[in-house]
């Protein structure tokens, strides 16, 4: 249901985290996907909260693009100095795993934050949304935002190797299945690039006049599809679900450009992340996996659901 709230909280106790020996090294590193982007800025600052309150010193490295080259340099450089734990959001889940390892080989506790590596055996902690329960949420929410209607859906993932897009993906368009009304046109990378994203909207308007409704699988996906029917005249004609809630997206629901937005709570996975990281690196027991929270927000319940938003400052 649009107003849906899915609270799938909780998850699969691990060990300590790999080897068990305790260090006394209170240097954590955040790498995340990219800078200057809501989700990571929001993830960043219940990092940087739960840090201090463990007593733990936090710096954070952004590549300047979600490219796994440039994550790879990041990481790279953190041989010679390991921290005590890099909480990393992997920009791919194959490219990502060596230089990852290299760091954990170093000594460091390894602690995946929103995507994952495809090989589950390197981190000692994951915490992300359930991406595959959140593609879903956003194929139900678009088919009651449709009703009895019938069209063309298109789909916009960004990178292939992007765990949580592609889980989104995936998700939608299993569920998708039960609503014969809506009919896929497949699914179109965007390169996490609004601009591309705003191409793809255009050419699926003009390829399938019976286009309803569209899903984008993250912030900037959906920040380019919103252009991209603005430019086509088709706002409001056309829904568009979202993921993720930035102040620009929040305003587009506002506005009408978006009909629905799936939110995340990334300060909660930022925090999570460096709670499991420090009880790795004291011995104690950690979590293998965490889910947070998501949340469909429409144009009804955003005003009654605004901590849901991402947080821009901290
Ligand atoms: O949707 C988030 C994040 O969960 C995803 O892994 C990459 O894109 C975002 O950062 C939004 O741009």
């Amino acid at each position: 249901a649009a107003t849906a709230l899915l609270a799938a909280c909780g998850g699969q106790v691990g060990d300590t985290g790999g080897d068990a020996e305790q260090t006394d090294n209170k240097n954590l590193v955040l790498v995340t996907g990219t800078q200057n982007e809501p989700f990571y800025i929001s993830l960043r600052c219940g990092a940087e909260a739960a840090a201090e309150q463990a007593g733990y010193q936090i710096t954070t490295q952004e590549p300047a693009k979600f490219d796994a080259t440039l994550q790879t340099e990041k990481v790279n450089a953190l041989v010679g100095n390991p921290p005590g734990a890099l909480i990393i959001a992997p920009t791919d889940e194959n490219a990502m795993k060596a230089p990852i390892e290299q760091v954990k080989n170093q000594g460091s506790k390894i602690v995946e934050v929103d995507t994952a590596l495809a090989d589950d055996s390197v981190a000692a902690s994951s915490i992300s949304s359930d991406n595959t329960e959140g593609g879903k949420l956003a194929a139900q929410t678009l088919a009651e935002l449709v009703g009895e209607e019938s069209g063309s859906v298109l789909l916009l993932d960004t990178i292939a190797g992007t765990s949580t897009t592609n889980e989104r993906a995936a998700g939608f368009e299993e569920e998708l299945q039960n609503y014969p009304n809506l009919k896929s046109v497949g699914v179109q990378f965007t390169d996490n690039e609004p601009a591309e994203a705003a191409g793809e909207v255009t050419a699926a308007i003009s390829a399938h006049p019976d286009l309803i409704g569209i899903f984008a699988t993250n912030l900037n996906t959906g920040e380019g599809a919103a252009t991209g029917l603005r430019n086509a005249g088709k706002v409001g004609e056309v829904n568009l679900v979202g993921f993720d809630a930035s102040p620009s997206e929040v305003d587009g629901l506002r506005k009408g450009e978006f009909q629905a937005l799936i939110a995340q709570d990334p300060a909660a996975i930022g925090r999570q992340g460096v709670e499991q990281a420090v009880s790795a690196i004291e011995g104690k027991s950690v979590e293998r996996k965490i889910t947070a929270d998501l949340h469909a927000l429409t144009q009804e319940n955003m005003t009654a659901n605004e901590e849901y938003f991402y947080k821009q400052q901290c």
